[in-house]
């Protein structure tokens, strides 16, 4: 972490692990049964990145393309995106023009679906940034280009199933782009129990349907996405790899016999995950449908993530919904937008140029895993053992290593105040779970308290406490379940845990 993150934060400023550092030689890119590659490996060694060429598949195991729907039909309704986009991209195309072809090749949705947020769009921005006619005549091309860019099927990462895909950011521009206008098919309709019932939306239709300032910002964040990949100096060449990692019960932790002790922790009170944390494996605080409201008006610390690197949206066109077991690690993800604020006061603020280094498969050293936590409507629910082993699961799949890597070759995990904020989690209870989930993953912490000093502090002493004693994750784990049956005769006038579990180990340290 670089200057900023100094006063009252951490004392020993020992340099965590990160890459490039500590990356450790990549084995040749291949494809295999449990990793897709999307674009021609030789032609990858021979220095170009192109398409791989497969078998179209319609079926419930791969991505419904809009290139192929209706299957089998005499003319499928590409032909009719096809006609439209290509209006879209004749001169001078207005919101309604955009509109009108979106509508056309979802004529279920005319009356239904509003673009209130785009005329908005159109209205409010200054004229120099808001080429609007041009940079959609620019998407609609590569929107087009979907049969050419893509011509392998892309497999769903389905629940239960360790699967990886790697991707280029041009065929990942060119899918969004595709979302963007609204191309695919059969993800219009989600409720429980329809097709894509346990995956998140794609099509961007919701996002401009609400006129408010939090779409205008996304808005302006996600054209300058597309102003970006559409310009020959300045469009993305590298590959991104998304992969479902699925821990089978065999291999979960128990956690009360667990010998470990705590691993280094820092904690910064100033700086973000994002940029503080750049190099390490960077925490996505999800949702299980990952990217959450990104398409909607969420706009916390996934959704802005996911708008400042709009490339990981495209995990929402193949991520189902992830089980308490699972998560999603994203390799190479680009930046492209610097923001300020959060919430109701984010503001999408410059271009950001991406100068991260590429590993040997052209990705960035960029590793963000997208964890989701629990939603506490109750918060007094999280003082439970089902509660707390379901959360240290969930980060340790996520903090978990591949085990043919060895730890000097792990870079730290750059978390913060997971599942604390629109989940109302215990800042307290989490920092402890992911401590002790990173304990037993065997990686260093860096912990962000986004500006709050006073945590940073208590944080850092419990951490120093935790070492000084030797505590280990199982003893942890079982003073963790002291407190809940302590805290569920106490409620809301128990001490906190932080307070609880300090008072027994300097009481009674014999006895721990
Ligand atoms: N770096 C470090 N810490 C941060 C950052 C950042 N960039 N941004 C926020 N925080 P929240 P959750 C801190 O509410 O509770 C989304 O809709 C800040 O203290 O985003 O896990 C997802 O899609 C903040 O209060 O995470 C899920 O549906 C805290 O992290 C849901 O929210 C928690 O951030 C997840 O909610």
């Amino acid at each position: 972490p670089g200057a900023e993150a100094r006063s009252g934060d951490t004392r020993d400023e020992g340099k965590l692990k990160s890459k490039p550092e500590c990356h450790m030689q990549l084995d040749k890119l291949s494809a295999n049964r449990q990793h897709t590659v999307l674009i021609d490996i030789k032609e990858f060694y021979a220095g170009r990145i192109v398409p791989y060429k497969g078998k179209h598949v319609w079926d419930s195991k791969h991505v419904k393309l809009p290139q192929h729907y209706p299957p089998n039909a005499m003319e499928p309704r590409w032909a009719v995106t096809d006609r439209a986009l290509k209006k879209l991209t004749q001169r001078g195309a207005s919101v309604g023009d955009v509109e009108g072809a979106i509508k056309m090749y979802n004529p279920a949705h005319n009356k239904d679906w509003s673009f209130e947020a785009l005329y908005t769009y159109v209205e409010r921005l200054p004229k120099l940034e808001n080429n609007f006619s041009h940079l959609i005549s620019k998407m609609a091309k590569l929107a087009l280009k979907l049969p050419e860019l893509i011509q392998h099927p892309i497999p769903l990462l389905r629940q239960n199933c360790s699967h990886t895909i790697t991707i280029s950011q041009e065929q990942i521009s060119c899918l969004l782009a595709n979302a963007f206008f609204c191309t695919f098919p059969h993800r219009n309709t989600r409720h429980a129990g329809s097709e894509y019932g346990n995956f998140p939306t794609i099509n961007f239709s919701s996002l401009f349907a609400v006129r408010s300032p939090r779409t205008l910002e996304k808005l302006r964040a996600l054209f300058h996405y597309f102003n970006t990949v559409t310009e020959e100096a300045t469009k993305p060449i590298g590959l991104v790899t998304f992969e479902r990692i699925c821990l089978h019960p065999s291999k979960w932790p128990e956690w009360n016999k667990q010998m470990e002790n705590m691993t280094n922790l820092r904690v910064y009170s100033k700086g973000l995950i994002e940029r503080e944390g750049q190099g390490m494996l960077q925490v996505d605080f999800a949702s299980k449908f990952v990217g959450g409201g990104v398409l909607g008006q969420g706009l916390v610390q996934e959704e802005i993530r996911f708008i400042q690197c709009p490339e990981l949206i495209v995990a929402r066109l193949f991520t189902e919904k992830l089980a308490d077991n699972e998560c999603l690690k994203i390799t190479g993800a680009q930046m492209y937008s610097n923001t300020s604020g959060y919430s109701d006061n984010f503001e999408w603020h410059s271009p950001h140029t991406d100068s991260t280094e590429r590993d040997e498969w052209k990705r960035r050293y960029c590793q963000i895993v997208a964890i989701d936590a629990l939603n506490f409507a109750d918060p007094r629910q999280q003082f439970t053992e089902k509660s707390i082993k379901r959360e240290l699961l969930k980060a340790y799949v996520g903090f978990k290593e591949d085990s043919n890597i060895p730890s000097e070759y792990t870079p730290a995990v750059a978390t913060g105040n997971w599942g604390c904020g629109a989940f109302k989690g215990d800042p307290m209870l989490k920092a402890l779970i992911q401590m002790m989930a990173a304990a037993v993953a065997k990686r260093d912490l860096a912990y962000f308290t986004f500006e709050n000093r006073k945590q940073a502090e208590d944080l850092q002493r419990m951490h120093e406490l935790l070492k000084s004693q030797k505590m280990t994750v199982g003893k942890l784990y079982n003073l963790l379940q002291d407190y809940c049956r302590y805290y569920s005769h106490h409620h809301h006038k128990a001490k906190n845990v932080f307070d609880y579990i300090s008072e027994k180990m300097c009481v009674r340290p014999s006895q721990l």
